[in-house]
């Protein structure tokens, strides 16, 4: 495989700072010489930036919408570029990248005549409007974003906007009452800590893979770090108690490696700021080789369910 990194420090979709660094803390913990070693090809596309656009009034709400929209049409411009030359991981970054990642990866997807499905491993849904979002930090609407939702004034109109049950969500733990009332309301496939507890995170994951293989989809697949729990990746601003263990975060990786359905893939919230001698860093990286084929030995047959 050919992997493109895309360096997307967008640090505007919440207010604390940090994940700006990012796509250097990435690097530096030695994301693209695992992947080498894994025997892909890799392309480091160096860091984006946003389009051009208004300036922001900071005391504002939502929090830097302009900045976020100028991101949002630089980040679809650059997905679908790097479709066409391989498998794009965008380095967040906030998790306001995926506003434009996954809108241009779908748009890509739909000109093939492929749907697209986003396995979305994070502590929230995302799923906020513009209208709806209490913080005011655009971080927190992605999914619904990418889904169509109305509420989104400002931002480029979605070329192809992503079913609702094409979205899994794995992780869940902490949910807004609109999100809430949103969710439950919608297609959207959703498993929180609890159902993990109880079933294991392999049989939700299984059948969301199921459902994409079924399909020939191609699949977008974004890594929140507050998926995990903090106590093994203290390094993001929005720590929730009660996630993901390495091995749940490796398990998941290895089993979307074996589907060989991952077309591309975000590694967002890390801030390097927060970090503890780069212990969430390496982590996320080693996440992103499980995903892209390290293994502890050869695996001749595949039984979950
Ligand atoms: C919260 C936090 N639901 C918000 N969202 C985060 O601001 O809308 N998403 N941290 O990953
Ligand atoms: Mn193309
Ligand atoms: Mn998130
Ligand atoms: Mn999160």
């Amino acid at each position: 495989q050919t992997c493109i990194l895309i360096g997307a420090p967008m640090d505007c979709g919440k207010r604390r700072r940090g994940c700006l660094m990012g796509p250097d803390a990435y690097r530096t913990a030695g994301l693209a010489e695992a992947l080498a070693a894994l025997g892909h090809k890799v392309v480091d596309r160096g860091n984006l930036a946003p389009a051009p656009h208004e300036a922001d009034d900071p005391a504002a709400h939502p929090h830097r919408l302009n900045e976020c929209i100028g991101w949002t049409q630089a980040l679809m411009a650059e997905a679908g570029r790097a479709m066409d030359q391989g498998m794009p991981v965008f380095l967040g970054g906030d998790h306001a990248i995926s506003l434009g990642s996954v809108a241009g990866v779908a748009a890509h997807a739909a000109r093939a005549g492929r749907p697209q499905f986003v396995l979305w491993l994070d502590a929230h849904a995302d799923f906020h409007t513009v209208a709806t979002t209490e913080s005011g930090n655009l971080h927190g609407t992605p999914l619904a974003y990418v889904t169509g939702q109305p509420g989104f004034p400002g931002f480029p109109a979605l070329p192809a906007p992503i079913p609702q049950e094409n979205i899994c969500i794995l992780g869940l733990r902490s949910v807004d009452g609109a999100e809430r009332d949103a969710l439950q309301a919608s297609h959207v496939a959703r498993h929180d800590m609890r159902e993990i507890d109880e079933t294991g995170i392999a049989r939700p994951l299984q059948a969301f893979l199921d459902r994409v293989t079924a399909a020939g989809g191609a699949l977008h697949v974004s890594l929140d770090v507050d998926f995990l729990d903090p106590s093994v990746a203290p390094a993001v601003g929005t720590t929730v108690p009660g996630g993901a263990t390495v091995r749940e975060g490796h398990l998941v990786c290895e089993m979307l490696h074996d589907s060989g359905l991952v077309t591309s893939m975000d590694l967002v919230e890390l801030n390097p700021f927060l970090d503890e001698r780069g212990r969430t860093a390496q982590l996320m990286v080693d996440l992103c080789a499980s995903a892209m084929g390290r293994r502890v030995f050869d695996r001749p047959t595949r039984a979950f369910g």
